[in-house]
């Protein structure tokens, strides 16, 4: 586990639906109403109800962001962002990507959320490359704990070993 900004930014590897913070990030589709990856974890671990708030939300834009109660998790809310699909790097999936963690930290800012931990967007069956990825994620997060003060900790759970890895070289390059 590696700390940035006084502890404000948290790297560490692990999975994401046993983390005890206010508001885990699901790197969902334009649905909302689940699929594979953390998507599917994150679902399997809230329990039925939380399929059933997704129905509610309307389905979502890439790059925007939804709030729903976290029911069976330790996390007492899910923040479902959707992520762009990876076409090449000429769509505007940078800008995308930006704001689909831009706009989930603006959502605990405005229901006062202390603690947020976010997947690592887009890089599965999405296919952005990490590298790319760590640090647009970085930079954004950077920039938003830099002007507001919540959430106090914003955490970055890889869920291999190899992406930890890229987060930490990518941390230590942009961040000191
Ligand atoms: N905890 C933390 N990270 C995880 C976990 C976990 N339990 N499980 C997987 N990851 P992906 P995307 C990592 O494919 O690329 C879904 O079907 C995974 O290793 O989940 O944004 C949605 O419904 C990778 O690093 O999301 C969409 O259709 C990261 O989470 C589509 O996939 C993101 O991989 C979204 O694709």
């Amino acid at each position: 586990m590696a700390s940035y900004r006084s502890g404000r930014i948290d790297i560490r590897k692990g999975d994401i639906t046993q983390l005890d913070v206010d508001a885990i990030v699901n790197a969902a589709n334009q649905s909302l109403l689940g699929g594979g990856g953390v998507d599917g974890a994150i679902h399997r671990a809230a329990g039925p109800k939380l399929l059933e708030a997704c129905r509610e939300l309307g389905g979502a834009e890439t790059g925007e962001a939804k709030i729903t109660d976290g029911f069976d998790l330790k996390a007492r809310h899910v923040v479902h962002a959707v992520g762009p699909r990876w076409r090449g790097g000429d769509r505007g999936e940078r800008e995308l990507l930006e704001a689909a963690y831009h706009n989930s930290l603006r959502l605990a800012r405005d229901h006062a959320l202390g603690s947020v931990a976010f997947p690592s967007i887009s890089t599965g069956a999405y296919g952005f490359p990490i590298d790319e990825a760590a640090e647009i994620a970085l930079r954004t997060i950077d920039a938003f704990v830099a002007n507001h003060d919540d959430p106090e900790t914003v955490i970055l759970c890889a869920f291999s070993e190899a992406d930890r890895e890229v987060y930490d070289a990518t941390a230590a390059r942009i961040l000191s």
